[in-house]
């Protein structure tokens, strides 16, 4: 029993200390092979008694499936061992990762948040409405007459039953002004439609239309306001002039032009070389709006104006093309 015992402790340190997986199979042949040590012992047992014999064999059974746990063991744990030095030699660890590229808004999305972040500063509120608009949000309440050729200027996409995409934002103020009391001042921004495509125009674009209701505001307002907005926005001061204009939601309604901002005014191909860039629709709500939306005119007045935002993205970022914003060339989206 002795001797078995010290047996089983030296193959146990002998297979604890193996590190290489040739060696293993040696050792296993040394106790476990046909002439191995426990083979050889076991045969040994024939010239014992039957007692002793009896006591032994079930004691070196006992050992010999000890054995065969730990090779078991120690194969499981060479052969892991083989795996990853081999890994390691193909793979080089030491080597810096590639990283992972960090996405970021759209240059549009960055445009309308910089265009809401002005004018909820002066305290715009936000307001959202539906894309497929009925007609008399979209037109009839804005004071375009039913056979009025002034439709035909917003190239409309209709659907079957009679609705459509809305061409502008300016249903939402209506939507706002059927539903809020004056005085208020909000903006709606969003997805707009018109059947158009160059490198100009969308078919889906986005504009922001704001809208400022009280008692006594004038056009003075309007010019104040623009004015500043949109020295905030391009970061720099500019010149700023308004050319009347024709909308049929407005009177009097205008264009408003900035200085060039990529030649200063000096004149460019972008300005057409007349140092002036046009950059948005304005006008002083017209009263027949206002009745529709039954806000009296003889008590309140206001302004609206409509901006683009691709258009003022292009000027902002100097893009000469509106369709790389719908392209999604990551090349392009990258640089912003
Ligand atoms: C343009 C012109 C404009 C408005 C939008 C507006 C809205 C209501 C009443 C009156 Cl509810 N006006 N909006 C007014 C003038 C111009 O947009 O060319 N935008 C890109």
């Amino acid at each position: 029993m002795d001797s078995l015992l010290s047996l089983l402790e030296q193959a146990h340190r002998e297979i604890e200390a193996l590190n290489d997986i040739k060696g293993l199979e040696g050792l296993r042949i040394h106790y476990l092979g046909k002439k191995g040590v426990l083979t050889q012992t076991l045969k040994g047992l024939k010239v014992l008694g039957e007692e002793e014999r009896r006591a032994t064999g079930q004691n070196l059974n006992e050992a010999k499936a000890h054995l065969n746990e730990w090779f078991t063991a120690a194969r499981e744990r060479l052969e892991n061992q083989a795996l990853l030095k081999d890994t390691v030699q193909k793979i080089d660890v030491t080597l810096p990762g590639r990283g992972e590229g960090q996405g970021h808004l759209h240059p549009i999305t960055q445009t309308l948040a910089r265009v809401e972040q002005y004018f909820m500063s002066c305290g715009f509120l936000v307001a959202e409405g539906p894309e497929i608009e009925m007609d008399y949000y979209n037109f009839e309440a804005l004071n375009f007459p039913r056979f009025h050729p002034s439709r035909a200027l917003q190239d409309t996409f209709y659907f079957k039953d009679g609705r459509l995409l809305r061409t502008h934002a300016s249903p939402v103020q209506i939507r706002f002004m059927e539903t809020h009391e004056p005085p208020f001042q909000m903006m709606a921004s969003g997805r707009v439609y018109r059947c158009d495509y160059d490198v100009s125009h969308l078919p889906m674009f986005h504009q922001t239309e704001g809208l400022m209701i009280g008692k006594g505001i004038c056009f003075a307002e309007l010019k104040g306001i623009l004015d500043d907005f949109l020295r905030f926005f391009f970061e720099r001061p500019l010149k700023s002039r308004f050319r009347p204009s024709f909308f049929p939601f407005v009177e009097p309604g205008a264009e408003m032009d900035i200085s060039c901002i990529l030649c200063e005014g000096m004149g460019c191909r972008a300005c057409k070389h007349t140092g002036w860039l046009e950059i948005l629709g304005c006008g002083m709500v017209h009263p027949n709006v206002l009745n529709k939306c039954k806000v009296d005119p003889n008590k309140w007045s206001g302004f609206a104006f409509g901006v683009g935002i691709e258009r003022l993205a292009m000027l902002f970022y100097r893009i000469d093309d509106i369709r790389l914003f719908c392209e999604n060339h990551t090349r392009f989206l990258k640089q912003f």
